[in-house]
């Protein structure tokens, strides 16, 4: 049995922070895992470090679940996201030794490939709806299937989802918290003539997606379903805070405009609601903060039973460890919808080398046993954390509000 003889965390900043546990075995073989938590990143690692490497050293690496339930009920606190990036972390490095020593790419030790690729979407975003349509466009002309499109907002001085760089898009980007302002009612003018625009732009053939990242009321998000069903949305994703699972009774009563929800989900209770009920149709949960592997696993079987499809979080703060992995999960799994997809900086992909490739639309994870990502120390060592925050948000009197 592969005895675990060292778990070492490693921060690093090539472009941002990103938390990586790797393990190691009696045998030589190494693991990764993610456990990037964007603004909250050495909460994380001196989880890792002062309270579940020591647990670690000795175990049999090939014990995953049993591992998997120790940390989690071990914990005693159980559940959010601190706890359950740790845990993730953890497991992810566990399948990459597991498909490692087997000498299998890790897909195939989650019951093999089920689909040629992960269908993905990118990021289509401007200042103005002319300039999110030619973002769009250009996505379109790579072979994109989906795309999710973002526009500034006019009267609002910025908002999440528009970048300054054409390519990347990283909110966490201050010392200290930047303040934006919000306007529910200028945001829901904006939208509708967004989607307009795009399908006289792209026409019909093309998924198009939107994320509302948590700013509306429930009947404010119904409106929303509703005004934007003439473009037959893929989905529109996060409308409303789902703390309360019940509100998307209500935002489902009205709207046939398909729902996704759960990037800040960190376990099978926080969509048990939503998934029983059939409330939502994409459960965004990813590999990072929900768990690992094992547990995103337990969600999707979940979801099976309810029609619920995966539509696994992928923004630039999921690191390229957690890219393979919700690829290798993506290809695998039964209900599998679509997976979000941010390139990393070019620093960050040097870090990290992997084996994950895009083509047509569709991502591969690759056939290296494992995971197929790397971490190259010595380059990861030159890029010291730098502490960043995401912005906080405010209504137009001064209330604060979702961000
Ligand atoms: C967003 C994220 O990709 C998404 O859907 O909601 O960019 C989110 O803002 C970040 O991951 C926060 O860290
Ligand atoms: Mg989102």
């Amino acid at each position: 049995m592969p005895r675990i003889v060292s778990a070492r965390v490693i921060v690093t900043c090539p472009g941002r922070n990103f938390v990586t546990l790797k393990v190691e075995c009696d045998d030589g073989t190494t693991g990764l895992g993610d456990a990037t938590l964007n603004g909250r990143e050495l909460a994380v690692a001196s989880y890792l470090e002062d309270h579940v490497v020591p647990c670690l050293i000795g175990r049999d690496a090939h014990r995953i679940e049993d591992i998997w339930q120790y940390l989690y009920k071990g914990a005693y606190w159980r559940r959010g996201p601190v706890t359950m990036s740790a845990i993730a972390a953890v497991d992810t490095a566990l399948w990459d030794i597991k498909g490692k020593i087997a000498g299998l790419p890790l897909h195939q030790l989650l019951g093999g490939a089920m689909r040629e690729g992960c269908m993905v979407y990118g990021h289509a975003n401007g200042a103005t709806i002319e300039d999110t349509i030619e973002a769009a466009l250009d996505y379109q002309r790579q072979g994109y299937r989906a795309i999710r499109l973002q526009s500034g907002v006019p009267g609002l001085a910025s908002t999440y989802g528009v970048s300054k760089d054409r390519y990347f898009y990283e909110p966490a980007d201050a010392d200290l918290p930047t303040e934006n302002m919000w306007s529910s009612e200028k945001y829901l003018r904006s939208v509708p003539p967004l989607f307009a625009a795009a399908r006289e732009a792209l026409g019909w053939d093309v998924h198009l997606l939107h994320d509302v990242h948590h700013r509306l009321t429930p009947i404010e998000a119904a409106r929303l379903g509703k005004d934007l069903e003439p473009y037959r949305p893929f989905w529109i994703e996060d409308s409303t805070p789902a703390e309360n699972q019940a509100n998307f009774r209500l935002i489902r009563q009205h709207t046939t405009t398909p729902l996704a929800v759960g990037e800040v989900f960190n376990a099978i209770w926080d969509c048990k609601t939503l998934i029983e009920e059939q409330l939502i149709d994409y459960i965004r949960a990813t590999v990072v903060h929900a768990g690992g592997i094992t547990h995103l696993r337990r969600i999707a079987a979940f979801a099976d039973l309810h029609n619920v499809r995966t539509g696994c979080h992928g923004a630039t703060d999921l690191s390229p460890v957690t890219m393979a992995a919700a690829l290798h999960f993506g290809l695998s799994v039964p209900n599998f919808g679509v997976q979000e997809y941010m390139r990393h900086t070019d620093d960050t992909d040097a870090v990290f080398p992997h084996a994950y490739s895009f083509e047509a639309g569709l991502m591969h994870p690759g056939d290296a046993p494992g995971l197929g990502v790397d971490l190259d120390e010595d380059r990861a060592a030159t890029f010291p954390y730098k502490r960043a925050y995401l912005p906080v948000n405010r209504r137009e009197d001064g209330t604060m509000h979702d961000w």
